[in-house]
């Protein structure tokens, strides 16, 4: 996007009907749409976590990610010095990632139809999980099969700056403030575009604690 529309965009989100604040041609922040399902969703989250756990992963390039990883699915995302790949395995132990809650599925299916996508149907859930200080540099989601499929991202514990840039790396930004609930759904047009997250704000989060968990769902095979 270049030119007047992005001009429009980058002040200030437009209010949609409904709660929907448009943040690009094909995305959405709907704000506190996980509000009401995070009793349900809290219990099954440490469930999958109890199976596969965070851990912090290095990228081909050698450097540790600062945000620690983990994923329920069929597929989950993994990155080592041999590269970025989605896997039906856990790495850690060679296991299949936990299945995918019925509870978080309903949730971004749900959250997908809100913004326009209907037929989402996700075999990916990655979880990050980022401490105060830790950040996810511009990077464009590209390891999933089917881009016609939208993103759909969950918002835990203490607020984060979510960088919403261009097509191109060098093009500027857009901030976003994400909070608890807050549900983000990516689609269309801007499913290639660059995007990253500031580092965290030290804080107590009187849910979650010191801590900002994200959860992306995607079809990823
Ligand atoms: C925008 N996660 O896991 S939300 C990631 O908050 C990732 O943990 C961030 O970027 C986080 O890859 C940002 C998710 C997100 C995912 C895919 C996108 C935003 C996107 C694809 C296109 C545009
Ligand atoms: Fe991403």
């Amino acid at each position: 996007m270049s030119g007047p529309t992005a001009d429009l965009f980058a002040d200030a989100a437009l209010q949609q009907p409904g709660g929907r604040e448009q943040i690009g041609e094909e995305s959405y922040v709907l704000r506190g749409y996980a509000l009401p399902w995070i009793e349900r969703l809290l219990p099954e989250l440490r469930r999958v976590l109890a199976q596969s756990p965070f851990r912090q992963m290095v990228t081909p390039g050698g450097f540790t990610m600062s945000a620690a990883l983990s994923s329920c699915g069929d597929l989950g995302w993994t990155t080592d010095t041999r590269g970025y790949r989605y896997s039906p395995l856990d790495p850690r132990n060679q296991q299949p990632w936990p299945a995918m809650p019925d509870a978080l599925r309903q949730l971004a299916v749900s959250a997908a139809t809100e913004a326009g996508f209907s037929d989402f149907l996700p075999d990916a859930c990655l979880i990050n999980r980022y401490v105060p200080g830790a950040k996810m540099s511009l990077h464009q989601d590209k390891n999933e099969r089917c881009y016609s499929a939208p993103v759909v991202s969950v918002s835990l514990g203490l607020p984060a700056t979510f960088l919403f840039g261009g097509h191109q790396r060098a093009d500027k930004p857009q901030k976003v403030s994400l909070f608890h609930g807050d549900v983000v759904v990516w689609g269309g047009v801007d499913r290639l575009r660059f995007h990253g997250v500031m580092p965290i704000k030290e804080g107590e989060h009187p849910v979650m604690g010191p801590q900002r968990i994200n959860l992306t769902f995607r079809t990823a095979g």
